[in-house]
């Protein structure tokens, strides 16, 4: 061994070094892999014979023109699912289900959603964007019209800002990881840079903000400052290879990366170019974040970093103690994920996950740390720090600095607590 490091001993009670897993240099793997045994993933079993199954024995089914998720995977699903008041149509969300999902991409069908009056029927054929405003030209695109534009791809996440909004309650809700975290997806976005966009309607240089409106009962519109615009903004027709669902935004939305996930307009239809903020409903009413003294921070569109383990999460319970992997996401409006730390004893050591590789500027980082079980109760927790050197704060800190009624923004750290019997539940540490 080259490298002086304790793998059982990374921190305390039970975290181990995150290189056990490395797949390159053989001789780490090989004398740390034996020293945390590695093996303890697996228990040895009597052999068995091997059973020719009944799906072995017969020919498969037949194809589908657009596949679907194997039946046994039915728990899959988004939610939970609000009830339905209005017969099917107006407001709603529905939640990422963060504990099943690994890797860092959200599949279409279970991109989180909220809709503020409903998902739009939107004939791509007779839907239109206009740009005007302070622009030398306006200008109006077909879809079709957009499609023949240079597109460009980035992987990018979208949350609102009121994920996490019920961990400033006073006492831990009880939930699961989608239920409290679930309002934040990543997905491959393509489209056409907004920049391009506006340089071809020809920005007057007095215009300081645009508003961006969508086609839907809710008419959402929201005001981005015109930097933001001409630097990553796009106008996304595609979310990871398909067409953009219609619950995301079909067939265009405005993509801004890692601001607000309400700034970030589906069924777009209008951006018009302004001297002034438009201050629409959507961004008075709605979305600030309150700081201590009562005040309103207006206009803070980042969406700081954050962290959550999903596995294990609740209901994603340990069984026997032994080796596992804890595992979960990370993402930061900032920039990337430049560490994520995790912590077994709550909070007194923390020992640095490994990232999986991409990790990307605004999109979601998936963190990995083999851990130990010892078979007692345990408080997992992690934190992030992105690239700008911010670190995700405690609950007591992020309190103490927005007061007891904040409501959006909320990023603070998470607790899960492991009983003895493995179950795992949300806990205020
Ligand atoms: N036109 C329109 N755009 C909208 C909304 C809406 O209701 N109407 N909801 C916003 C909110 S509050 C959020 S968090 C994101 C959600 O995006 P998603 O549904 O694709 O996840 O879209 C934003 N854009
Ligand atoms: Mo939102």
């Amino acid at each position: 061994m080259t490298e002086e490091f304790d793998a059982e001993r990374v921190a305390g009670n039970g975290l181990l070094d995150r290189r056990i897993f490395l797949r390159q240099g053989g001789g780490l793997i090989g004398a740390v892999g034996m020293a945390a045994g590695l093996a303890g993933y697996t228990r040895p079993v009597h052999a068995e014979t091997l059973v020719v199954p009944d799906w072995t024995k017969t020919p498969g089914a037949w194809l589908q023109g657009y596949t679907q998720p194997s039946k046994f995977e039915g728990k899959v699903v988004r939610g939970p699912l609000p009830n339905n008041l209005y017969n099917g149509i107006g407001p709603g969300n529905a939640r990422t289900p963060l504990q099943f999902l690994d890797g860092m991409i959200t599949p279409n069908g279970l991109h989180y959603e909220r809709s503020h009056n409903g998902i739009p029927d939107i004939d791509p054929a007779s839907h239109h964007l206009l740009i005007h405003g302070l622009v030398k030209r306006p200008l109006t695109f077909t879809v079709e019209a957009l499609s023949r534009y240079p597109m460009t791809s980035r992987i990018s996440f979208v949350e609102c800002a009121g994920n996490s909004g019920g961990m400033y309650a006073a006492t831990p809700a009880e939930g699961t990881a989608q239920s409290l975290h679930g309002l934040v997806s990543c997905a491959e976005w393509t489209g056409v840079s907004l920049a391009m966009l506006l340089e071809e309607a020809g920005v007057d240089p007095a215009a300081k903000w645009l508003v961006a409106e969508g086609a839907d009962a809710a008419a959402m519109s929201r005001s981005v400052p015109i930097g933001k615009a001409l630097d990553d903004a796009m106008v996304a027709l595609y979310q990871n290879g398909e067409r953009i669902r219609p619950s995301n935004g079909y067939p265009m939305r405005l993509l801004l990366p890692g601001y607000q996930g309400n700034m970030n307009v589906k069924w777009l239809r209008r951006v018009k170019l302004l001297r002034e903020p438009a201050m629409t409903k959507d961004e008075t009413s709605k979305y600030s974040l309150l700081v201590k003294d009562g005040k309103v921070a207006q206009f803070n569109f980042p969406m700081d970093a954050k962290s959550v383990i999903t596995k294990p999460s609740p209901g994603i319970n340990m069984t026997a103690s032994g080796l596992y992997e804890i595992s979960g996401i990370a993402w930061s409006g900032h920039g990337k994920i430049a560490k994520v730390e995790i912590t077994a004893d709550g909070g007194k050591s923390w020992a640095p996950a490994a990232l999986s590789e991409p990790v990307l500027s605004k999109a979601i980082t998936r963190f990995r740390l083999p851990w130990r079980w010892n078979g007692a109760p345990a408080i997992l927790q992690s934190r992030a720090i992105d690239e700008t050197g911010y670190v995700q704060p405690t609950r007591d800190a992020q309190i103490a600095a927005r007061g007891s009624r904040a409501a959006y923004h909320c990023n603070l750290i998470t607790s899960w607590g492991v009983a003895a019997n493995g179950e795992v539940k949300h806990v205020y540490a």
